[in-house]
């Protein structure tokens, strides 16, 4: 058992914050993340603190359109970096396996040692979830257009020939570089100003693990897509905010 384990008591008022906190921990212990992971996550957790660490509905309805968007979609494929790993690996194994696609670890700090951890803890979690779902990104063929650098390497029969792509936590470039190409791009970040949030074709203002765990039930729902309002949504996102902030003073 882990310190953290010992010393925080499951009644802790922000128990699964800290325990969502430790699994990134953790993952930076076996080198799966960037250097700059821990501050990207708490970036994510003082907007998840003030959103209420709860999927509000504006974020449940942009998590339904994404639903939509990936049943819909000829050739989807799940983009994951570090963090999406770290945090909801096992989760987006399960979304690839109701879709039927492969996941792509895409990276943006991107080194050899970082790629063989990635790809070692999603083939365990594949074995240990019975699961044979296709782990792309080992072995790029291609570029994402208009990024220079390995961050732009991707798989031809991945990110290159998707038409949907789900990007947790994605930068902003390559996010507008994915949109460029003509992709619909689904993208999970807690902040709703945020570049990629703002490019994306649905942004979803919640915490990815939340998000993974809602697509999983809604998937098998087969909803149908809409006629999305990117902005209205973000703005709805906000409105919350600043509305819940006062709200505490009141
Ligand atoms: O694994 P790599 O090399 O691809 O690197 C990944 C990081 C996350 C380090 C890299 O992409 C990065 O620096 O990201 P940024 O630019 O800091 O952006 C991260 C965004 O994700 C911020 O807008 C955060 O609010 C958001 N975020 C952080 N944690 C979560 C989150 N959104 C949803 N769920 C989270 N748990």
């Amino acid at each position: 058992m882990s310190d953290e384990e010992n010393i925080v008591d499951p009644s802790h008022p922000r128990y699964e914050s800290l325990m969502i906190r430790k699994k990134v921990a953790e993952a930076g212990v076996k080198g799966m993340l960037a250097d700059s992971a821990m501050i990207a996550h708490g970036r994510g957790e003082a907007f998840d603190y003030l959103l209420g660490e709860q999927t509000i509905p504006s974020a449940r309805e942009a998590t339904k359109e994404a639903a939509a968007r990936l049943v819909r979609a000829r050739k989807p494929v799940l983009s994951l970096n570090g963090n999406a790993i770290a945090l909801a690996g096992q989760e987006f194994l399960t979304i690839a396996s109701q879709l039927d696609c492969p996941v792509e670890i895409n990276i943006f700090y991107r080194t050899p040692e970082r790629m063989g951890a990635l790809l070692g803890h999603l083939k365990m979690l594949n074995t240990k979830l019975g699961l044979d779902v296709e782990i792309l990104g080992g072995v790029p063929d291609a570029r994402i257009e208009g990024l220079e650098g390995p961050r732009g390497a991707c798989q031809s029969n991945g990110i290159f020939e998707a038409d949907t792509i789900l990007v947790p936590l994605e930068d902003g470039d390559r996010c507008e570089a994915l949109v460029a190409m003509g992709k619909e791009v689904l993208v999970i970040d807690l902040n709703p100003l945020s570049r990629s949030s703002r490019g994306g074709t649905v942004g979803i203002v919640d915490e990815v693990t939340r998000v993974a765990k809602n697509l999983i039930q809604m998937i098998p729902q087969k909803p149908q897509p809409t006629d999305w309002n990117n902005n209205q949504a973000l703005q709805a996102a906000l409105n919350h905010i600043t509305t819940s902030m006062s709200d505490r003073f009141a």
